[in-house]
Parts: C-alpha cells; structure tokens; sequence
C-alpha cells in the first residue's frame, strides 16, 4: 500500500491550485469571486488530484486483465462531493487552512454543494455507499446508472402538508463529472423483427442515444479510484431545420424533447409499482447502454465472448435493470451469432441480482403487451428464457415462470437469469427463500445467499461526526476508518470514566449544533438537554411513522395528566418524503405537522415535549441529524422491511435502538448485545398467524386505553382545530384496516418507550450503552459487505 501523504501537496502547490482554476477555469479574479466561484475552483482542484489514482487503477485493470464489476442501478443517491472526496484525499485540513488564508470558510463552501440525490432512498443510498467501498477495497468496477437532470423532488411544507418541487441540482456547473461524447450508444424502442440469414432482425422504429458522464469515485486515501457512468439521453435526428425555417419552432424541437425526457425525472416511487411506459423506457435506455459498454470494452481486448464470464461480472440492483439478461443474450445471439443456450448460459455466468423488497405492491411485473410493443425482441428472448427454464426443470410446479397472467414477472426473469440472488440481511434472505421464491429456491439450491448491507464509514463516521471520530482516533489510533472490526478496541474503554465523558462530550456538542440547526431552519427551540428521539427515512405505511406520533400524542397526553411526576424532556425528531402519489403517507406527514403545532406550543408540556419535522430530508440532512441522535427508531412491521442502512448509521453515531425484529436489526441487536438495544414488537411469524384474526386491530384498541384515548382525541379534531373530521380516514383504518399492525404492538412500543426513559436517567450507564454500539458496529461496514460480495457472487480479488 502506497502513503498518500507522500503525494499530498504542499500548503503552497494547493493555494496555487485553487487560484489558477479560479483564474483560468472560472475566468474570475480572488477580488471578485463569489462563493460559487470559491467552490467550484475548490473543486476543480480537489478533482486534479483524483485523476492520478483514477488513471492509475484503470491501467493497473487493463495491464493485468482483471475481472471487472459493473453495478447496474437506476439509483444513486451520492448527496454531496466535495468533502468526502477531499477527506479520502487526506485534503480536508489542508484545504481549510488554505482557504482561510485565502479569507474563505471550507464549512459554507462545501456546504452550497447541492446534493447529487439521484435516488429515492435505501436502494439508491447503498449503491453509493457501494461505489466508495469498491474504491477502497480495490475492486476494479464501474456503476451504470442515468444522469437524472432532476432528482428527487423537493419537499416544502405548506399547512402542514408536502408539497412537491422540481430539483435542479444541474442548474449550476457539476465539476466532478467527465462528458464522454464519443461514448454514445444508440438505444431502440419499438419497430418489427425479422429473420435475416437465420438470425433475428429488430428494426427499432424510435431511437435514442445514450451519452456517457464518467464521475470518478475515489476511495480512503486515495488508493483506488473507479468510475460511475451515468447516461443522458439524445435525440438521433438532427435539429429539423426545414421546420424551423417554416416557422414551426414546437414542432422543431419535438424529436430532442422527446428523447431527452428519457433521463429527465428520477421517478420518485419508492415501494409502489407503477406500469408506466417511460419507466420501462428508462430501465432498457439504462441497461442496454451498460450492456452496449460492457460488450466493447471486452472486445477490445478480447475475442472469445464465452469466456466473458471470467472477465466480467454484472450486479442487478433489485429488477430494475433486469432487462439485463434478455439485453446480453439479444446481443450474444443476434449480433455475434452465439447459440442461444450457450448465450444463456453466458448471462447467466455473469449476472447477479439482489433483491431489497418482499412489499407484493413494489414487486415489478410489466404487461407483455407494453413488454411486446416497446421490445419486440426482447419479449420473444423472455418467452425463449421461459421455456428453456421449463425445459431443463420440467418436475418444477406449472405455476413457476416468467411470464404469468400476460404479465412478465421481473423478479422470476432476474432470479432465473442469474447465478447468485441475494437478500439484504439475515431474515431478508431466509423470507426470500421461504416466502417469495419458495420454488424457485427448491429448484436451484444454494442460488440465494445473504450479503448482509453496510454503509461506509467514511462518509458517515468520518465526514459526518468529526467530534466523535477525533475521540476514535484519540482512543485507538488511526486506521479504523477502513478497517471498522477495531472499533472493538473502544470496549476496554468504555470501562473508563474519562472515556465516557469524552463520548458524551462529544454527542453533546454534536447536539447543541444539532439544536441550533432546527431553531434556525423551523424556528422551533429544543433543548440539547433533552433526549434527541429520531425517525428519518421515507414515508411508508410500513414504516410505522404513524405508531411513533401515537405514541407521541400518548406521552403528552400523559405529561399534562401527571404534571407533577419527573419526565424526561424529548425531542422528537422525523425527517422523509411521501411518494407524490402515496396518498395516505401524505396524511400521516400532515398528521405529524399538525400534533407538532399543538404540542410545540403547549405551556403545560413546555421543554417537556417537541416535534420537529424540517422539511426536504436527503444526504445531507442525515448527515447533520444522525450524529446528535440518542435514540433511533427502527420500527417497522417485522418482515417488511429488507434490512434498512439508516438503523447502521445511528448505531455507529451511538444511538441507541428502538426497534422490531425486523431487517438487519436482528443482526444489529445480535453484535451490540440486547442489553444495549430496546426491543419490542411482534415477530415475523406472530405478525402473520396476528393477521389470521380479523378484528385484530379492534382488540388491540379495546384492550390499550391510551391508545383508546389517543383514537378519541384525533377523532374529535384535537389536532386539526376547524376541520374536526380531517383524520377520520386514519382513525377508521386503524380499527379497520390496519394492516401494518400499527394497533397490535402499541402496547409494547409505549411500554418500551417507557424503558428507554428509565435508562436515560441513568446518564452515565446510558453513555456506556452508547458506547457499547458504536464499538460493536464494525461489521457494518460496507468494505465487509462488498468483500462478501466479491467472494459469494462476483468471484473477483481485490487489486490492493
Ligand atoms: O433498500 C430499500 C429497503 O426498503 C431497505 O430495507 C434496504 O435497506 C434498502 C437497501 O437494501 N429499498 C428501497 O429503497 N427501494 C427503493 O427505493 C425503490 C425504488 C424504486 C422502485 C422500488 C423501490
């Protein structure tokens, strides 16, 4: 291992750096600049010193012919730049001195950076948690992804209410991306297929290009860098100028509009599947450039396409890009005239797919029909697939395939043209196994395997909690940053009076921030003394947001009956989006808003009681918020929620959890030791067999009087004063039709709650406790992750 310090510049080389992009790139003179102008010459000259590892890796790749990975992922929810990449650099201090000379403040530049938020949440999140790791492990790799021009939407308040707006993170210069112009595929829609010399002939009869955007991804310290490529989409035809001359200026321009709306809008469904045409039409733009990539670049060096499996390795992030193995397949038999099973047989060798849901509702399925129409070729290779499958299984169930109902079932094509599938954490995997692929797992044995997720620690110990991690460091020396199993070196510490009062101290300053942010962005003044209670991820019915603000309602309403008992002050925090279409998620955020007003300006409850909801929770928020966390909710319904990667981050931040046996928290309870986690909750298997009573939900109620109660006051419009009947539709599903179990584990959650307020007195055992997660939460780095997938699915060494 090279030391990056050796190649780090000097004070001066790097003032001089950032004056001559100042000069020369931005055009601009030090008098003059904006802090616009001060971010992207900062940048631009972070960015120089990423190209010598970015070459580097690339001609190590080529000159020792390793296998390379390509993550194929509609998502990559990457949040800002600047200081992870200037703290892999090991410029982050630098950089700051130098700017202070220079009368500049490193903090406010990098803050202005906008978030790349080409996501929607976890899925999205991993995949760039997943870049940096293969950039620091040494894995030679590419992500494949769509240059969104607009992210995620923006979310306002209004009333109380989420309102929507466009994201323009392109507005301004984006410094860290390469255009590659000559990288550019032309990508097919429609049209007919024929036979010409014994193979097929698809005559697409719309098209556009894909041209690439290479983003390099630079991992710790600078050792190892790969690229994330993202395609935007181009029209072919040329600007129709005779129409323009007529006059006809709309009419003109339609062919480029309507090829650049291909990558114009993230779609912002999270867990619902929408059977929308231009979805489709983005999934095949994104996989076909991949595969278009992949195939030339191998092709390049190579010759014999059979052996591609030993050179490539390509990872479905969930179905999205499961065109994958129709796509390779299309091009191995069409265009270079490989049988058809040996074709398969090829795809199947090099493709991976991981599974992150097992929500009936998000589990793609498109109508062969649309399938038919937009990729008349493509339908007919699913078919072939099908019968093949068929044909090689032929005990299997009839009811197993592809193609079921007139519809193509996108889990059954990724589970079938893949080698490996795999589940998100330990109980993901063995449902995958039992409830959604019960015989296809019976039929391939050993296909599915858990890779357990991370999230690198880089960005969110490192970046995100410099208070804490200059107390890791302090402790145990540098190097637990990629190596994050040392974290187990804290624990003697923990036994040490000093110790904790230092972690403490610095979950204190990281709160007192915290605190002065939320009074600043929503007004609202929350005391740093106060337990910091946090819930941020999006909004889902499963996710139970709506039995965290119950019992919100629940505690208050206790306080102001027993005012005279001692109560621990809380802080209440929730941060996420609702899918613009996801009507009842909406409620619910209006819900939360509205007992926010009400309790935020009781004199009764006072510092006793807060809810805060800033709005437009992303990256960077997460990054501000979960540091100043002490207790983290986990509490979605057990076996829904794959494995969440927002319980890791708090974890390591050391909050405490509040949870379910649900996802990783099982591991999670399991590493950090169920003393130091509060559990609560029915399990998977009580959740179902739960189910099984029709009136659940109503004994639940009648046997929970503070719950009764809860259900009475929002019922009579407690919360929303001149329009009583508001949250009637809330009410009457939790008797109803509470499917999430919202009903049956109040009782638990409240009481639990009740624990955590016990402990939480007890402030010195509850810094241990603490303590405790962060030095247990190594495994959840995603370098281990990534190893695992190296090892279990993509068969590739590390080139460190
Ligand atoms: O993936 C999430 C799961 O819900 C989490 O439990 C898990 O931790 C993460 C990472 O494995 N799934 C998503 O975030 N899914 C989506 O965002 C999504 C996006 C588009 C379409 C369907 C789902």
């Amino acid at each position: 291992m090279k030391d990056i310090s050796a190649q780090r510049p000097g004070k001066e080389a790097f003032r001089a750096d950032i004056l001559r992009h100042l000069t020369y790139t931005l055009g601009k003179d030090a008098g003059h600049a904006s802090d616009y102008d001060w971010r992207m010459a900062l940048s631009f000259a972070i960015r120089d010193r990423i190209v010598g590892p970015w070459f580097a890796s690339t001609r190590r790749t080529w000159a020792e012919n390793r296998k390379r990975v390509y993550y194929l992922s509609m998502e990559f929810l990457i949040g800002r730049i600047l200081e992870d990449a200037a703290i892999n650099l090991g410029l982050r201090d630098l950089a700051a001195e130098v700017l202070a000379d220079l009368g500049q403040d490193f903090a406010t530049l990098a803050g202005e950076e906008p978030d790349a938020a080409l996501g929607n949440g976890g899925l999205g999140r991993l995949a760039a948690c997943y870049m940096e790791s293969m950039a620091t492990v040494g894995c030679p790799s590419y992500g494949y992804g769509i240059r969104y021009e607009h992210g995620l939407f923006r979310q306002r308040f209004e009333g109380g209410q989420q309102v929507e707006t466009a994201e323009d993170w392109l507005k301004t210069r984006n410094p860290w991306e390469f255009e590659r112009p000559e990288s550019a595929y032309t990508i097919g829609f429609k049209g007919e297929v024929a036979e010409k010399d014994g193979r097929a002939l698809w005559t697409p009869d719309e098209t556009v290009i894909a041209s690439a955007y290479d983003t390099p991804v630079v991992g710790w310290q600078g050792r190892w860098a790969n690229t994330l490529r993202l395609w935007s989409a181009k029209p072919t035809q040329a600007f129709d100028l005779e129409r323009f001359n007529r006059g006809d200026y709309a009419a003109a321009a339609e062919p480029e509009t309507l090829a650049r709306t291909i990558s114009r809008v993230l779609y912002p469904e999270d867990t619902t599947y929408q059977g929308k045409e231009l979805r489709l039409k983005q999934e095949f733009f994104l996989t076909s450039a991949a595969i278009q990539d992949i195939l030339r670049r191998y092709l390049e060096t190579h010759t014999d396409l059979t052996a591609l499996p030993t050179h490539v390795a390509i990872q479905m992030n969930d179905t999205h890009p499961a065109l994958a193995g129709p796509e390779l397949i299309r091009l191995l038999t069409d265009a270079h005239g490989i049988g058809f099973e040996e074709a398969f047989d090829i795809a199947q060798a090099c493709l991976g797919y991981t599974n992150h849901t097992l929500l009936p509702e998000a589990l793609e399925r498109w109508s062969t029909w649309l399938v038919g129409n937009i990729l008349p070729r493509h339908m007919q290779i699913i078919e072939r697939i099908d019968s093949l499958h068929r044909r090689r299984f032929p005990n299997r169930p009839h009811y197993v395939g592809i193609v079921k109902h007139h519809e193509v079932r996108m889990g059954e094509l990724a589970f079938i043209s893949a080698h490996r599938v795999n589940g998100v954490s330990a109980l993901h995997t063995e449902l995958v196994k039992e409830r959604l692929f019960p015989e296809l797992n019976k039929l391939h044995p050993g296909r599915i395997v858990n890779e357990t997720n991370g999230v690198t620690p880089r960005r969110w110990l490192r970046m995100a909690n410099p208070a804490l991690s200059g107390l890791i460091t302090e402790t145990i020396g540098e190097g637990w940053e990629d190596h994050l199993d040392r974290l187990t070196g804290l624990e003697p510490h923990v036994e040490d009076k000093g110790f904790r009062d230092a972690f403490a101290g610095a979950k204190r300053a990281n709160k007192v921030a915290t605190a002065n942010w939320i009074a600043r962005t929503t007004g609202i003044s929350v005391s740093p003394d106060a337990l910091f209670d946090v819930q941020v991820k999006r909004l889902h019915e499963y996710k139970r947001q709506l039995l965290n603000i119950l019992q919100t309602v629940a505690q208050w309403h206790f306080i102001r009956e027993n005012p005279n008992l001692p109560h621990v002050p809380r802080v209440k925090i929730f941060g996420g989006k609702a899918a613009p279409g996801y009507v009842v998620a909406k409620e619910i955020i209006h819900l939360i808003n509205d007992v926010a007003a009400v309790i935020n300006n009781d004199p009764r409850t006072g510092d006793l009681l807060k809810v805060v909801y800033p709005a437009n929770y992303n990256v960077s928020m997460a990054e501000h918020l979960i540091p100043a966390a002490d207790l983290s909710e986990q509490i979605s319904t057990a076996g829904k929620e794959a494995s969440g990667t927002g319980n890791m981050k708090l974890s390591l931040n050391g909050a405490l959890t509040i949870g379910t046996l649900d996802g990783a928290n099982v591991e999670i309870r399991e590493k950090v030791g169920a003393e130091n986690f509060f559990l609560f909750g029915l399990t998977a298997d009580e959740v179902e067999e739960r189910r099984k009573d029709v009136e659940h939900a109503r004994h639940a109620i009648l046997a929970n009087q503070p719950l009764q109660d809860v259900l009475q006051m929002i019922a009579e419009g407690r919360f929303s004063p001149g329009q009583r009947d508001r949250y009637h539709g809330i009410v009457d599903r939790m008797w109803h039709h509470d499917y999430f179990l919202v009903a049956s584990d109040f009782g638990a959650y409240h009481a639990e709650q009740g624990e955590v307020d016990r402990s939480y007195r007890e402030a010195d055992d509850w810094t241990r406790k603490a303590a405790l997660n962060t030095a247990r939460m190594g495994f959840f780095s995603s370098d281990r992750a990534i190893r695992g997938y190296m090892e279990d699915i993509w068969g590739v060494d590390s080139a460190l």
